[in-house]
């Protein structure tokens, strides 16, 4: 463990907006003493010294060696043990000039501020036991969050759902190590029979299950998936991306081989943030530039979550795309498209989604087709628990191999005091997922992934 010294008991000052010029800016400070020092630079420093707990106050903040004024602005007081941090804090809404924020900033390292580290307000939170860690984890997946879907479900974790379903779960799980612990103290008791409560740890087994179960939704909201539209040149790849993006973002137009470089953009499919690109035609070539193009194309279908595969529909599928087709047939994440479907006569054969850009026929179902193929006939909650931190998922299954030794141990008459040993592991994984058993690599890990400032 090399850099994690995050010090809760020093003075540390951050901007919480982006270094950028805007209407306003929030500077955070915090630590034992943060009040007092911003009241030394403050107009009214009586009124600081006397704010009250969640109150906001109004005046300059001064230059500390000339007594300037620096900026008009609004300070915010939080008082210990509330507010975010539990500690005392303060944060100044300021202009959002960059000359103006450097200023400020450097005047309170002046007076014995440093800058804060990634995550260190809170990390402080967390240390003050204001939020466990799938709270704090949560903190930083509100600020990422790429749609409304995932902003939602992360602040379902912000507000302990995670943490109260793990809460349950150690109940249970304790529950039966009480029963064992009772029957190693005191074994003559029951006559050698012990008696544990099973039941408990095999519910434990479900609602881990359940969490976990959600892990794939929670990653999809979280990171995006990756589509690819794909086809030979001409097919319609390129009205389909503009149809998506609501955009004529990527050139159409009859000429094979319109698109020579890929094209990429987010979009949201009912709220699950997709990357789309539009790729260079598939087709023999001579022309060197059309050459590296399609090799793109190739790579970004390696790393491809869905490939939508068009054929163009009045034209049939060409016997040089067979073997692609055939190939890309066998993958779980392809869908065939059958594209101008709006033109008399075509149609689409049984195996193809039928569509048409022009006038928008076939979309609807091939977005249904693209959520079955993101969650894999997962359920999909609605306000519910859902996660989708690694860390989290590595300890819930690391917590379910231990419960399942436990049980087959006790099936098959395993001593009490070893078959606990596996039960207690499995607690200590519940208590490394909300942060009672931490290391400094998991802390570093998690924090020096946050925003500073946050
Ligand atoms: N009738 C009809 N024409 C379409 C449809 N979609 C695309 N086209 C036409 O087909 C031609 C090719 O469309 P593009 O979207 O440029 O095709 P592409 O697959 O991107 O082609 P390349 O970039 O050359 O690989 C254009 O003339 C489009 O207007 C459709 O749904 N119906
Ligand atoms: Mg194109």
């Amino acid at each position: 463990m090399k850099n994690f010294n995050y010090d809760t008991d020093d003075l540390v000052v951050a901007l919480a907006t982006p270094w950028a010029e805007s209407a306003l800016a929030i500077i955070r400070t915090s630590g034992k003493g943060s009040i007092e020092r911003t009241a030394d630079i403050f107009t009214n420093r009586d009124t600081l010294l006397n704010a009250k707990h969640n109150s906001m106050n109004y005046g300059f903040i001064l230059d500390s060696k000339t007594g300037e004024r620096l900026d008009e602005v609004l300070v915010a007081v939080f008082r210990a043990p509330n507010g975010y941090t539990g500690q005392d804090s303060t944060e100044i809404y300021c202009h959002g000039s960059l000359p103006g924020l450097k200023k400020i900033i450097d005047n309170f390292k002046n007076i014995g501020f440093r800058n804060a580290s990634p995550g260190e307000f809170t990390f402080r939170a967390f240390a003050s036991g204001k939020m466990d860690l799938t709270r704090a984890e949560a903190v930083q997946d509100i600020v990422s969050a790429k749609s409304n879907e995932a902003q939602s479900l992360a602040l379902n974790r912000l507000s302990g759902k995670i943490e109260n379903k793990i809460n349950e779960v150690k109940k249970l799980i304790l529950n039966t190590i009480s029963a064992i612990e009772i029957q190693l103290d005191y074994p003559e008791d029951e006559g050698g029979l012990a008696y544990v409560p099973i039941d408990s740890v095999l519910k434990a087994e479900g609602m881990i299950e359940g969490l976990l179960s959600t892990y794939t939704t929670g990653r999809v909201y979280k990171d995006g998936v990756k589509v690819v539209l794909a086809g030979k040149t001409n097919a319609g790849k390129s009205s389909l991306f503009n149809l998506f993006l609501r955009e004529d973002r990527s050139i159409v137009s009859e000429v094979h081989g319109t698109t020579r470089d890929y094209l990429e953009s987010w979009i949201s499919l009912g709220g699950i943030p997709i990357r789309i690109f539009d790729t260079a035609g598939l087709r023999e070539s001579t022309d060197s530039v059309e050459i590296e193009g399609i090799k793109r194309t190739q790579n970004i279908m390696d790393n491809a979550d869905i490939i939508i595969y068009l054929v163009d529909g009045s034209l049939g599928l060409a016997s040089e795309e067979l073997d692609t087709f055939n190939k890309l047939k066998e993958e779980s994440s392809f869908i065939p498209l059958w594209s101008k479907i709006d033109i008399e006569g075509v149609s689409a054969p049984a195996d193809f989604y039928g569509i048409s850009t022009q006038n928008h026929i076939g979309v609807p179902e091939l977005e249904e087709r693209m959520k079955e193929l993101i969650f894999k006939g997962n359920y999909i909650p609605n306000n519910d628990a859902v996660i989708d931190s690694e860390r989290q998922k590595d300890l819930l299954e690391k917590c379910l191999i231990e419960l399942r030794l436990f049980r087959n141990g006790m099936a098959d008459g395993v001593a009490l005091d070893l078959v606990a040993q596996d039960i207690k592991e499995a607690m200590d994984c519940l208590g490394e997922i909300t942060g009672e058993i931490t290391t400094d690599d998991i802390l570093e890990n998690m924090f020096s992934n946050f925003c500073v400032g946050k």
